[in-house]
């Protein structure tokens, strides 16, 4: 379509707005309520301009085509400075002074202090501050009731927790809730920080230092969880105010800015933002990735080696440290030979620090013993897509998400794990996309779920198969797809025989009217998507739950097509994809090339000039039963706390005591550090180069913003020094050459390399030339399985490893909290603290009645492996017979209860079912 801006032809696609035609054509004109993330709202006028012969808002302005479109009309420029001078009639002068849209519009139309409240005197309206939220601030006098902050809240966030209150010019934003901003439903993603545009919210340093001159500015990867958002840290050399979250706050009307740090010109991050154009989070974050990076600075941040002599863990120099480690690794090594030895590697870190690691144990000690987190979490999504589908990783890319009709989301909870994705999801589903949730509990997104499948912690194979028998009797199966495309049919339709209804709610208690609802949903999507969680994996048969859940989709034709949404799972950590991906597996090589292949080991020999060791390493369970038959001698941790959360830690701490040599790299005290007899200091990720992969098979740039602090360093540069203390050389002096030595090794990264990922951001692996853009969507030609065909599974239902008897009536089920993170070494170290500062049980209310338990009560939770105590919250989003804990606080640690059970097939520990006894404490 074409136009005129000022006289100029310009192109611009249909349906274009004006606003959008300007800037098509290379001009501005001021914005005061429009945001990229947002549907236009016209409210503040600042963008009017003359199309034809009426002046119109640019922003909700359609362009017409021919439109004669002005931005340089005399009267008009006239209205637009009035209608800015009448928004800013009642606010303070000051407001001129912050680093603000509003100030820049406000210096662009000429618009000074005299236009403000009382000549450019007054005070305001003294609406007042909200300083009650340790990360969200709010200045009344300075809110222009734009309404940006309530639309990225409803329309980004999905929590609808803002609104406006008052009337004419005392319109102002307001937590819904009518109370404190901390009470309100606020999850603290920091999108009404990032959008207001006058500076009325703010942040924990009370400026939009996102638009700070003085600030630098590095574009990394989110070092939390598995979404992979883009992230924008900004730093700044500083030199006064020790304290980050300044206590009084101050009035940014009347103090001094606060500087983030201390007497020093080290430089300190001032703030995190989601970047705009983040190919995952498209301008949006969370309250952990956004705010929480105090952390980083923390007094307690181990900043020298530590070595234990005569029982204590003393500082010592790297020389001392490297020594102690090469002597006592390659005594053991000589003495118990290489398998003696075992390594976790870390799922926190980068893909160039795994793929150093993994090498360092197969090539420098020469074993396979080395295992990652995934092993814990979601190594039955490996297993069983791998089964089913071919390759290691979900087979869609979350922008799918967009245009799905139906989303199955089964035993995850991703508007607190994986909240970016949550808030996509809530979108959806508020927009006309049915959602079905599968959860013991009633989640956030089960709230809004069409249907709410409540099944019994462990019913899912049975839940899967009723459905699937649902399809199948209802004609939603696509015959013509399973022709072609898949194999096993036959096998699973004589099993569905038997799991009707009314079996699947004996399994499950899930009534059959209600699975019927969710098969209906499900059966009738145009493009249904099946997302997943721990819910699925975490159990003593997660790997037939992935493949039974997988099965779903492929009865719909729903993967590897146009219209299928495909089986995605919520992989958790930063890089728990890119940790494995990299071969940190007792029996996979870097792209899951098997180390039983002998093609593959003479291939990796030959590169890396030394043969790799043909037998299968250790798992992480097997690892600590190793250690305590003392077939593993030492144990190098890196990154992980397994004290704290691998399940049963009485048995952890046994085999850590066991173990002659234990080392952990880590950049906190962790319950793990403090038992080790070394500990080497690594780096977070925001002090390191290298790449992560997110859950959808996504490779992106992590960038350092700042040192490591004290004398600790990288764990790239950790790993590299320790293979040399141990006599060998790694051969990658840069993180860019380590992922490129991995990508010659590995045909399905062969594509992928930092030069690339600068230039093109983000690249979805497979990526097997320098060519190949990536596969978003996998299988649209056939599937990698050996006959190219998906691979239904005729799995039956089988019970967990533990169940509830009279003894331990109760079922426990662990998981995640929003603002606390794994084992919470990191956010416990920030103001989420504040927000969340302890543990509790959460109690259906008539088991607390029956226990004769209040609110806040003391419960003591009880399993067959240990006790612990914790405050019990009645709430009935936990079922009768069932209840919940997180696993972040030490002092109430869950994984003492847990149990050894694992998944038959990846051994996966069965965190979601334990066994306990409750008793008022
Ligand atoms: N805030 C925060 N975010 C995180 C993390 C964190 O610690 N905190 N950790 C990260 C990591 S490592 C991971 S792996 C991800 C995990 O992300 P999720 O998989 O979403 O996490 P969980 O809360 O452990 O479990 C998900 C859900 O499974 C349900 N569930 C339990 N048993 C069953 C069952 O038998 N069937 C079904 N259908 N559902 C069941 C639980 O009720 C729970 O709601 O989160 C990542 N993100
Ligand atoms: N009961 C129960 N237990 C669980 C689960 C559950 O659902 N229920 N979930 C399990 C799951 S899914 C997972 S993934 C595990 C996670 O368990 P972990 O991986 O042990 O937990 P994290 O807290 O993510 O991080 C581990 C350690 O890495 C350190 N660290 C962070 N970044 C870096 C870095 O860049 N370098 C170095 N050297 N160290 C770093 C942190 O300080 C922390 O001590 O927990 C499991 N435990
Ligand atoms: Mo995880």
């Amino acid at each position: 379509m074409r136009v005129r801006v000022n006289g100029t032809p310009v192109e611009v696609p249909e349906g274009s707005s004006v606003l959008a035609a300007v800037r098509a054509a290379g001009l501005e004109v001021p914005t005061l309520c429009h945001d990229e993330r947002l549907s236009p709202s016209g409210s503040c006028r600042a963008c009017l301009v003359r199309s034809g012969s009426a002046i119109v808002a640019a922003c909700t302005t359609p362009a017409a085509e021919d439109a004669d479109i002005r931005t340089d009309d005399e009267t008009v420029a006239a209205t637009v400075r009035r209608v800015v001078e009448l928004t800013v009639e009642r606010l303070p002068a000051a407001a001129l002074d912050l680093p603000t849209e509003l100030a820049a519009v406000c210096d662009q139309l000429g618009v000074g202090p005299e236009a403000f409240d009382g000549a450019g005197q007054g005070p305001g309206r003294g609406l007042g501050r909200d300083d009650s939220h340790p990360y969200v601030r709010l200045d009344a006098d300075l809110c222009i009731a734009c309404g940006r902050c309530v639309r990225m809240c409803d329309e980004v966030q999905g929590t609808f927790a803002l609104t406006l209150v008052g009337r004419g010019a005392d319109t102002v934003v307001a937590p819904g809730t009518g109370g404190p901003w901390v009470e309100s439903a606020c999850v603290a993603c920091g999108g009404c920080v990032d959008s207001c545009p006058s500076g009325a919210i703010s942040g924990p340093v009370p400026l939009p230092v996102a638009a700070a001159p003085t600030a630098t500015v590095t574009r990394t990867t989110c070092g939390y969880c598995g979404v992979g958002c883009a992230l924008d840290v900004h730093t700044r050399t500083a030199k006064s105010n020790p304290d980050p979250i300044p206590d009084p706050i101050p009035d940014p009307m009347t103090d001094p800015i606060p500087d983030p740090m201390a007497d020093t010109d080290e430089p300190a991050i001032v703030a995190i933002t989601p970047a705009l154009d983040g190919p995952v989070n498209r301008g949006h974050a969370c309250v952990k990735g956004r705010f929480a990076y105090d952390f980083v600075r923390s007094p307690d941040r181990l900043t020298t080696p530590l070595v234990r002599r005569a029982g204590r863990l003393e500082p010592t120099t790297w020389d001392d440290a490297l020594a102690l480690v090469g002597r006592e690794l390659t005594r053991i090594r000589e003495t118990h030979g290489p398998d003696s030895i075992a390594a976790i590697s870390s799922a926190r870190s980068t893909n160039e620090e795994n793929y150093l690691l993994q090498k360092l144990m197969r090539t420098v000690i020469g074993t396979n013993n080395v295992d990652n987190c995934s092993r814990i979490c979601h190594a039955p999504s490996a297993a069983g897509l791998t089964a089913t589908f071919g390759l290691a990783g979900g087979t869609n890319a979350a922008d799918d998400l967009d245009d799905a009709d139906c989303i199955l989301l089964v035993g995850a909870n991703p508007t607190e794990a994986h909240p970016v994705i949550g808030a996509r999801i809530m979108q959806r589903a508020l927009n006309g996309a049915r959602l079905v949730v599968i959860d013991p509990r009633r989640t956030g997104l089960a709230r809004v779920a069409d249907v709410h499948l409540r099944g019994r912690p462990g019913s899912n194979v049975a839940v899967f198969h009723g459905l699937a028998r649902l399809l199948l009797d209802n004609g939603w199966v696509e015959e013509a797809f399973l022709a072609t495309r898949a194999d096993g049919w036959d096998e699973l339709r004589a099993l569905l025989d038997e799991y009707p209804p009314a079996r699947v709610a004996e399994l499950s208690g899930i009534e059959p009217a209600i699975l019927a609802e969710a098969a209906r949903l499900f059966g009738t999507a145009r493009k249904p998507s099946i997302v997943y969680g721990l819910g699925v994996t975490e159990h003593a048969h997660g790997t037939d739950g992935v493949r039974t859940l997988a099965n779903l989709a492929v009865l719909r034709g729903a993967v590897g097509t146009p219209n299928g949404g495909g089986v995605n799972p919520l992989r958790g950590q930063n890089n728990v994809q890119g940790a494995s991906d990299m071969g940190a597996l007792p029996d996979l090589l870097p792209g899951y090339q098997k180390v039983t292949d002998d093609a593959v080991r003479r291939r990796f020999g030959e590169r890396w000039g030394t043969p790799v060791p043909p037998r299968p390493g250790l798992r992480i369970p097997e690892m600590f039963d190793a250690a305590l038959t003392g077939k593993v001698r030492a144990l190098y941790v890196f990154g992980e706390d397994i004290l704290q959360t691998d399940p049963d830690s009485g048995h952890v701490r046994a085999a850590v005591e066991a173990a002659e040599f234990v080392v952990s790299q880590e950049i906190f005290p962790s319950a793990t550090a403090l038992a080790a007899d070394v500990v080497l200091p690594g780096a977070s990720f925001l002090e390191k180069d290298g790449t992560f992969v997110n859950f959808d098979r996504r490779f992106q740039r992590v960038r350092p913003a700042l040192d490591p602090p004290g004398l600790a360093r990288t764990d790239f540069a950790v790993v590299t020094a320790v293979a040399r203390a141990l006599g060998g050389d790694l051969g990658c002096p840069t993180p860019a050459d380590a992922l490129a030595e991995c990508a010659r090794l590995t045909p399905v990264f062969a594509g992928i390399s930092h030069e690339r990922l600068d230039r093109e951001h983000a690249l979805h692996w497979p990526c097997r030339g320098p060519d190949d853009p990536g596969e978003a969507r996998l299988y649209e030609q056939e599937f990698a399985t050996p006959n190219g065909r998906a691979q239904l599974a005729a799995l039956p239902w089988a019970p967990p490893g533990e169940s509830p008897d009279t003894a331990y009536p109760y079922t426990l089920i662990t998981g995640r909290r929003l603002v606390h993170y794994n084992s919470g070494t990191m956010t416990r170290r920030t103001p989420n603290l504040a927000l969340v500062p302890d543990e509790h049980l959460e109690i259906n209310p008539d088991d607390a009645l029956r226990l004769g338990l209040r609110d806040g009560d003391l419960v003591e939770i009880a399993s067959r492996r240990g006790s612990i105590a914790a405050p019990g919250r009645l709430t009935d989003d936990v079922a009768p017979g069932e209840v919940f804990l997180s696993f972040a606080f030490p002092d109430v640690a869950a994984n003492l209860l847990t149990s050894g059970e694992t998944d038959e097939v990846t051994s996966c520990p069965e965190y979601k079912v334990t066994a306990v006894r409750l008793r008022k404490g």
